[in-house]
């Protein structure tokens, strides 16, 4: 912290310490435990996704020591099965995805000239909830239960029967709880990518990075809620005997499959877009020259996003899928290596064109390429169903995994590592050691996995702890064993010497490798505010068009460079060609987040021991958090509107068209209705396995309560209008009145939803029941949620924190209202005309 403590002498200086008093972190424990800006989070989630690649890295060497000779005892079976589950799910759940969550939490505000993101507390908030996911995860090994069924966790292999200690437990509940960081870091990338570019940054300048981070969270958004779905189902299967995947009574285990690999293998893209971000940001500054074909990168990146969702099945070839099915996936399979195949063109001839400069980022770079490309050809490969037919489950499958899956990410991760320290530490790498740990990384990779796709055709099984002599592949495996070494000793290195050269490397000048994009404009070391006044931005590569930016962005004298009113200020721009059109009021320094997650754990540490009553009484202290959370959002109390600089009067959020609030409704809602229409896709797919549907047995509701039912949720919609309407004509007092009248036709709609689903009888005893009560559940939960969100608004409106001229929170609920409404509206017809036609 350099803030000035004298008092300021010009009116210069007395702006900047206002900056920094604004925005910085208290000092000490208390601040570490509260921060919530981006550039402390980011590194936060890039150290601890560092520290899970160690310890996953640990634990695949025990794997390979266990393979190096056949007959070894290493590890027993038991063992064996818990360390190749924990190294796939640490390195995918733990380590890719947040490790590129951190780069972009660093980095996106900066690359697009934004002080922060738009929701800070949120943020921090995925960060605790992922670092408690993690430590919730191995604290099975505390417990001896540690996860054993593998990092897809098939079933019936994870239920009661086969599993019945903890173990699956400890991987749903810790893979879902640090879920929520990926989830909430893709609304927070969306939202603020959308709305808060600096002035001038139109869609067809946005740095190839944000892009890929923008299709990515996109990605997010409707790939994980599968998954989540997923685990929630057979968690509550497993603690509460619902039956969705027992096929003795109605329920079917390749519902897991699909619903896994709807997410697994958008996953594998999720992890791949971000780092074909950084090779390309690496490429155009070490090539010297702007990116060629970068509208091609753009849709090659979005093409991905669209065409990755429709290859989830190339995963399931084997377990008896219709010939025209496997036929299209296939086919679909072989037709994503076409978008990537574009970006690999545009980034070679981008080489090609300029003057490349080979420093430690370009020589990861080349390993990136030299590794990749196989890998992806492998793909290929593997996308045939013939050929899968004889490569699936073995040892061939491990090694396209970890080639596509080290060269498309880890090279890239290593080359952004190098190329954005001098950011972070203001100095640069050390050449001498990173290349020796370069050809360490390179050469150990290699020598560990091209055996692994001859000791693959020749038949040996993946997940086996052992192999028989016979085979006659011992001697590979050696090879790949001792390889495997040299990788582990390089990747220590590579770590060793990031560490070494942030507090030892020669010193670094701003922008040593002479970038183009805004993220090297910012001022070292990082001040808290990120940019003193948002920069203007004109073209694609700011800082060639205009080599005077950097310093315009560090005086305070520009876009809201004026912070002596104390509150942090974000600038929110149009959609599309990012003119300023809001001031954004964040929120500082909080426990909220900390709390709330820390609640959020001690209530999932309930659940696993089985302590259902103590999980029902700690949701009250969560929803006071979150209550509390809601209530300071922004700025409540300020003003409609604030000057940004001289002559530039802005509308600040609440009072804003496109509020930040409004558009993460959006992506929340988009969120939700993955996750609804992965539920409703499960109903549907169970019924198509049973005969009848529902079973002898199971009666339907009678109409009055169905229609009952019916009636006061489309009530709800009314009512809802009506607090609108009331609002827009500025009466706050009737539209809180309508507001309560929601609330008390919400509960009598879920009071006549249960007498309804009362004729279903108890949910174990068929997967019908299973499903149709997790879906009235479902629903009753929105349904709840969206009350509270009622009564929160018709508080806010007897306060006078909502009125006609900042509608925000009223705007919001409204539309939550509609979709919950419309959710149930479908739900109801799942669950009360479906069965009657089927
Ligand atoms: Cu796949």
């Amino acid at each position: 912290m350099t803030a000035p403590t004298n008092p300021a002498a010009t009116p210069e200086d007395a702006r900047l310490q206002a900056l920094h008093e604004t925005w910085s972190t208290p000092p000490g424990w208390r601040g570490r435990l509260t921060a919530v800006n981006h550039s402390t989070i980011g590194l936060r989630f890039i150290v601890t996704g560092l520290a899970f690649f160690l310890i996953g890295g640990m634990l695949s060497m025990f794997i390979r020591l266990q393979l190096a000779w056949f007959g070894n005892e290493v590890l027993d079976p038991q063992r064996y099965a818990e360390f190749v589950t924990m190294h796939g799910t640490t390195m995918m759940f733990l380590f890719a995805v947040p490790i590129m969550e951190g780069f972009a939490l660093y980095l996106v505000p900066k690359m697009i000239g934004a002080r922060d993101l738009p929701f800070p507390r949120l943020s921090a908030f995925g960060f605790w909830c992922y670092l408690f996911g993690g430590l919730f995860l191995y604290s099975s090994f505390l417990f001896d239960a540690v996860p054993d069924s593998g990092w897809f966790m098939y079933v019936p292999l994870t239920d009661a029967t086969w599993s019945p200690g903890l173990n699956a437990d400890f991987w749903l509940i810790g893979v879902t709880f640090s879920e929520i960081a990926a989830v909430a870091a893709a609304v927070e990338m969306i939202v603020a990518i959308l709305v808060c570019r600096a002035p001038g940054m139109d869609l067809r300048r946005i740095p190839l990075f944000a892009w890929a981070m923008l299709v990515t969270s996109f990605m997010i958004v409707f790939g994980f809620p599968p998954l989540i779905l997923a685990s929630i189902l057979l968690e509550i299967q497993r603690a509460f005997g619902f039956v969705f995947f027992d096929p003795a009574l109605g329920g079917d285990p390749l519902l897991w499959q699909h619903l896994f690999w709807l997410f697994g293998h958008p996953e594998v893209y999720i992890i791949f877009l971000p780092a074909a971000g950084v090779v390309s940001m690496v490429v155009s500054t070490f090539a010297r020259r702007p990116m060629v074909g970068y509208t091609w990168i753009v849709l090659a990146l979005v093409g991905t996003g669209f065409l990755s969702f429709g290859l989830w099945v190339h995963h399931m070839f084997t377990v008896g899928i219709p010939l025209l099915a496997l036929a299209l996936f296939s086919a679909a399979s072989m037709a994503v290596a076409i978008p990537m195949g574009i970006q690999v063109f545009a980034w070679i001839a981008t080489l090609w064109a300029g003057r490349p400069w080979l420093r430690v980022p370009t020589l990861y770079l080349f390993g990136f390429f030299f590794v990749f490309v196989p890998g992806g050809l492998t793909g290929v490969m593997v996308a045939m169903v013939p050929f899968d037919w004889q490569a699936h489950d073995s040892h061939f499958v491990v090694a396209h995994l970890h080639h596509v899956l080290i060269g498309g990410l880890m090279f890239p991760l290593f080359a952004g590592l190098y190329y954005w320290l001098p950011l972070v530490s203001g100095r640069e790498p050390s050449e001498s050691l990173s290349r020796t740990a370069f050809w360490l990384v390179f050469l150990g990779f290699n020598l560990t996995f091209l055996p692994m796709y001859f000791t693959g055709l020749l038949g040996m099984p993946r997940r086996a702890y052992t192999y028989l002599p016979e085979l006659g592949f011992h001697w590979l495996n050696l090879v790949s064993t001792a390889a495997g070494f040299v990788l582990a000793v390089g990747m220590v290195a590579v770590l060793a010497d990031l560490v070494l050269s942030l507090r030892h490397g020669p010193r670094a000048r701003r922008n040593p490798w002479r970038a183009g994009t805004l993220e090297w404009a910012v001022q070292h070391p990082v001040p808290p505010y990120t940019f003193a006044s948002v920069p203007r931005v004109q073209g694609r590569d700011p800082l060639w068009a205009d080599p005077l930016l950097a310093d315009a962005a560090a005086r305070p004298d520009g876009l809201l460079g004026d912070a002596r009113h104390g509150v942090r200020e974000l600038l929110g721009s149009s959609l599309l060609d990012a003119r300023p059109e809001q001031v954004i009021r964040v929120s500082g320094p909080t426990w909220l987040p900390l709390l709330a997650a820390l609640a959020l754990a001690v209530l999932l540490a309930c659940f696993i021991a089985k302590l259902y009553w103590a999980v029902l009484l700690l949701v009250l202290p969560l929803l006071a958090l979150l209550w509390r959370w809601a209530w300071t959002t922004g700025d409540p109390g300020g003003p409609d509107a604030v000057e940004a600089e001289p002559g530039l009067v802005l509308p600040t959020q609440g009072a804003a068209r496109n509020a930040p609030g409004w558009w993460a409704l959006v992506m929340s809602l988009l969120v939700d209705g993955s996750l609804f229409a992965s539920l409703v896709f499960s109903y549907f797919y169970l019924w198509l396995g049973t005969e009848a549907w529902p079973p002898a047995g199971i009666g339907v509701a009678g109409w009055p309560a169905a229609i009952a039912a019916l009636v006061l949720l489309i009530a709800c919609a009314g009512t809802a209008w009506v607090a609108t309407r009331a609002l827009q004509a500025d009466a706050r007092g009737r539209a809180a009145g309508a507001w309560m009248a929601t609330v008390v036709l919400g509960a009598g709609f879920i009071a006549a939803q249960a007498w309804a689903m009362a004729a279903t009888g108890a949910p174990a005893v068929h997967a019908y029941a299973s499903v149709a009560w997790t879906l009235a559940g479902f629903h009753a939960v929105h349904v709840l949620l969206a009350m509270l969100f009622a009564t929160f608004v018709a508080a806010r409106l007897r306060r006078g924190l909502v009125t006609a001229a900042r509608p925000l929170e009223a705007r919001v609920t409204t539309a939550l209202w509609r979709y919950v409404v419309g959710q149930g509206v479908v739900a109801w017809g799942v669950l009360h005309l479906f069965p009657r036609l089927a």
